[in-house]
């Protein structure tokens, strides 16, 4: 019971002390300057370590390395990807999970998706199903940096794009979850204020919340 406790009041002050105001202009591009929905972006850099990173990769690589680059989707969404879920760490990296998965409120669904995409791979804007994701999820970044968009569904012209750094984390949830279609964009397009980021292979450690929550 303390045990739980403890693991609640970890997971409540993860949740709220890490939700990051991103106002640097190096990491940071919005639509205009009295936009202010980027706000409610929650995102973390150095969530992990190089050593952290590695023992990652050392466990997802060994299946991921025998597939080969998807150029596109069932859905059209991700383009020169492969993919994996996963459900079973082991204990070295399981506390790495777990960390991960203390950023999204429960209940969670048990596996971890782990997408590769090559240096040519990116993501077209799109809100993931409800059918297959609830409330909120989590994005750690192995291996590159890279831009993400957000785009309001209705008002086009409302969006912003942020870095988001090799190891850092960020939280989709609320009005950004439901109201805003997120896409990683492709090497030309990859700019934060006219600024080129490079984006090498990128991997991606997602958790999402599970569909039984409505929101
Ligand atoms: O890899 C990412 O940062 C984005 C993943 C994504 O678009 C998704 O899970 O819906």
């Amino acid at each position: 019971m303390l045990k739980f406790k403890n693991l609640a009041k970890r997971n409540i002050l993860y949740y709220f002390t890490n939700r990051i105001r991103y106002n640097s202009c190096n990491n940071l591009e919005l639509c205009s300057s009295n936009f202010t929905d980027h706000k409610s972006l929650l995102i973390r850099d150095n969530f992990i370590t190089t050593e952290e990173e590695n023992a990652i990769l050392k466990e997802v690589e060994k299946k991921l390395n025998r597939m080969k680059y998807e150029s596109s989707h069932w859905d059209d969404v991700i383009h020169g990807y492969r993919e994996i879920q996963k459900l079973h760490w082991l204990e070295s990296t399981q506390f790495i999970i777990d960390r991960l998965r203390s950023l999204v409120p429960p209940p969670l669904l048990p596996h971890t998706h782990i997408l590769d995409l090559s240096p040519e791979g990116y993501i077209t804007p799109h809100i993931d199903s409800v059918e297959y994701c609830g409330p909120c999820f989590a994005v750690l970044s192995l291996l590159s940096d890279a831009v993400i968009r957000l785009e309001h569904t209705e008002s086009p012209d409302h969006w912003f794009k942020v870095l988001i750094k090799r190891y850092s984390v960020y939280v989709l949830d609320g009005k950004l979850r439901y109201q805003y279609k997120h896409s990683i964009l492709n090497g030309k397009d990859a700019t934060v204020n006219e600024v080129k980021i490079e984006k090498g292979r990128r991997l991606s450690v997602i958790v999402r919340g599970d569909i039984t929550k409505e929101p």
